[in-house]
């Protein structure tokens, strides 16, 4: 037995000064480094550096790693740092902060760490993040979904002229934003930065931690333009693309766990990674009995006029809410799409009480423009419910045009959806006539920005007797300076879509081409003034503001 004993103390030596496995060690009162055989950092008052991984340092002069809060005014100080958990698999180390609990969960094979946040005393807040400021000569590109490709370098930026906020113009007119390097959370596997040698990435699986909706955009990888670092962000409570996003939260809110994860730099092994994470979800060596308790939900939308709800999103969010699906972010989040025949699931959602939404994603619904709200659907632990059949009542009303789907969304029109890139909107024409029904939605622009008039055509073979109708606007996004006035065969004014009565965002000035902040807006028109041939909607902007207005995503004319 005293055997056995003396090589278990002799096993624990090794593991405090030799750094097998994982492991937590103090050099001073400020100063620790964790890690594993694999790799370490040494984390100080604020910030994680000298990142080591196949000996090299990954941070250099850089910055490294920290958690932040209401852009970058505020760094979480770590007031102590202590073992929270230690088992066969893995090793929690937690460091406190007075606004909560950061996370490093390390396993022995794994290069990178598990990291989670448990919040005790966040203030009011629409920013909080984690980051990596990472070596610039180790990694060199960045990686989204939807963008692959070098980070513009310093001196590119040094040597171009800042037009607006994190916006350079250079010699031959094209812009550097990192903007660019935006993409839809809840669609990112995962991203990050790499090099020829060394990639780090962000890997989140449950995604029910981030504010917002399906439309939820963020900034994933930057160059940081003062220091030249590259910034491998982790926007677990962003603001960048939406008109408002302030939330209070709960003592005990979890944000991940998500995966750092360290690797060589090729671009399968992450994916591969990614889609092995995925498998499990939620993790079973995660022991918080909220994280752990979940169930199920499913139903099935019929639409009033007996159509399935084909491919419509479904949001399952804040109960009885009172903020957009896009500005809730208080609790846990849940997005799906409706199958072909209008049935959804939901599956390993947490515990509580939600306001289930659903809303046109254009297709065979494209034309439904109310939203479908079902509040206080009970998840239990371990449970199924089922909402079986529900009915979702439409506007019902006859159409006369519809430019455009209705999925809060830009596509189809000209620019619409494009690769990011800054002042689209400026190649957009100041006047255009577009003819309903007959054209094609490319012949209109994804955003109106410039002093001119739109107009739309549209034909009225037999007038009923009562014209009374109703024109719906509905906007993909807003960023504010920019206003029209909207005029029936030019002399009726049936409305104004005005400059500081509409909640703005970003999103048009900063690269955007699909989606900022939704706003819907109803304008009615009496009846009477409608011509039998063909009359005409102007959308005159009055108002004008270089890169913002009116990103479009429908127009819809029905007879009330
Ligand atoms: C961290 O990694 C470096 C490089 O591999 C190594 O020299 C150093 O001893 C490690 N630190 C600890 C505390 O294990
Ligand atoms: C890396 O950062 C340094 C400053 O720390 C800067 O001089 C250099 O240009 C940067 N490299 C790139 C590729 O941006
Ligand atoms: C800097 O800008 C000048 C023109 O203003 C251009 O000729 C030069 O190539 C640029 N240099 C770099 C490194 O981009
Ligand atoms: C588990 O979650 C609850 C509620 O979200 C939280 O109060 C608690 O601190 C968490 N425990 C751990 C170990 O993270
Ligand atoms: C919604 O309600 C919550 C909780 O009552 C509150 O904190 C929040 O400010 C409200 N949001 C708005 C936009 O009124
Ligand atoms: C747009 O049309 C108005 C009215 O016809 C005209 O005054 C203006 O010059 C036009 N703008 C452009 C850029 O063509
Ligand atoms: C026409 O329809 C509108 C909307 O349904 C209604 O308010 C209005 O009273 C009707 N007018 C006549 C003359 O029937
Ligand atoms: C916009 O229309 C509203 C009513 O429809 C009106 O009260 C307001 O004065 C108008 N604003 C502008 C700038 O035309
Ligand atoms: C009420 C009204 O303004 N009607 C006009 C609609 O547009 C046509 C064509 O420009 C005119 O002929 C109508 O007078």
């Amino acid at each position: 037995m005293r055997f056995y004993i003396s090589i278990t103390a002799l096993a624990a030596f090794i593991q405090c000064s030799h750094a097998k496995g994982p492991f937590l060690q103090t050099i001073d009162a400020t100063r620790h480094v964790i890690g594993n055989n694999l790799w370490n950092v040494t984390i100080g008052p604020i910030y994680g550096t000298k990142l080591f991984y196949r000996d090299h340092d990954l941070v250099g002069g850089a910055v490294g790693h920290y958690v932040s809060y209401n852009g970058a005014a505020s760094n979480l100080a770590w007031n102590s740092v202590a073992i929270y958990k230690k088992t066969d698999q893995f090793l929690d180390v937690v460091f406190t902060a007075n606004e909560g609990e950061f996370h490093w969960v390390i396993f022995p094979e794994l290069a990178g760490a598990y990291q989670y946040f448990v919040n005790t005393g966040l203030p009011v807040l629409g920013e909080f993040r984690t980051l990596w400021r990472l070596d610039n000569t180790t990694f060199l590109s960045g990686k989204t979904n939807i963008k692959d490709g070098p980070l513009p370098t310093f001196t590119q930026i040094q040597n171009a002229t800042k037009v607006q906020d994190e916006t350079w113009v250079q010699a031959d007119g094209t812009y550097i934003t990192k903007y660019d390097w935006t993409d839809f959370i809840r669609n990112s596997d995962y991203y990050g930065v790499y090099g020829p040698s060394f990639g780090s990435w962000y890997i989140d699986v449950g995604k029910d931690d981030y504010n917002g909706d399906h439309l939820k955009q963020e900034l994933m990888v930057h160059r940081e333009s003062s220091t030249g670092d590259v910034v491998q962000l982790n926007m677990i409570h962003g603001t960048h693309f939406q008109a408002s996003s302030s939330d209070a939260f709960p003592v005990g809110k979890v944000w991940g766990p998500w995966l750092w994860y360290l690797n060589d730099g090729t671009l399968v092994d992450a994916s591969r990674r990614a889609k092995d994470e995925a498998q499990l979800y939620p993790y079973s060596w995660f022991d918080n009995e909220s994280y752990q308790s979940r169930g199920v939900v499913s139903g099935k939308i019929k639409l009033s006029d007996g159509r399935p709800a084909k491919g419509a999103a479904v949001f399952l969010g804040d109960n009885h809410p009172n903020e957009t699906s896009l500005d809730q972010g208080r609790y846990y989040y849940y997005t799906t799409y409706a199958d072909d025949n209008g049935n959804f699931k939901f599956s390993n959602v947490r515990t509580a009480s939600y306001g289930l939404q659903a809303w046109s994603n254009g297709g065979s619904i494209r034309d439904v423009s109310t939203v479908l709200l079902i509040n206080d659907v009970t998840v239990s632990k371990g449970k199924k419910t089922t909402l079986g059949d529900i009915v979702w009542k439409t506007q019902g009303r006859k159409q006369i045009f519809q430019l455009g789907d209705l999925d809060r969304k830009s596509l189809g029109f000209k620019y619409g959806g494009a690769p990011h890139e800054h002042a689209l909107v400026a190649k957009c024409p100041a006047n255009l006539t577009y003819v309903a029904n007959h054209g094609n939605t490319i012949e209109w622009c994804f955003g109106q920005s410039a002093l001119g008039t739109w107009t739309i055509l549209f034909d009225i073979n037999a007038l009923p007797t009562n014209t009374s109708a109703v024109l719906s606007i509905s906007l993909a996004g807003y960023s504010s300076g920019v206003s029209s006035s909207i005029f029936l065969n030019k002399s009726t004014l049936i409305g104004n879509l005005t400059s500081a009565s509409i909640a703005t965002d970003p999103c048009l000035y900063r690269s955007g081409t699909t989606a900022g902040e939704w706003h819907y807006f109803e304008f009615s028109i009496p009846g009477g003034l409608f011509v039998k041939g063909t009359n005409m909607i102007d959308f005159t902007v009055t108002r004008s503001s270089q890169w913002h207005g009116f990103m479009w995503d429908s127009i819809i004319l029905e007879y009330a």
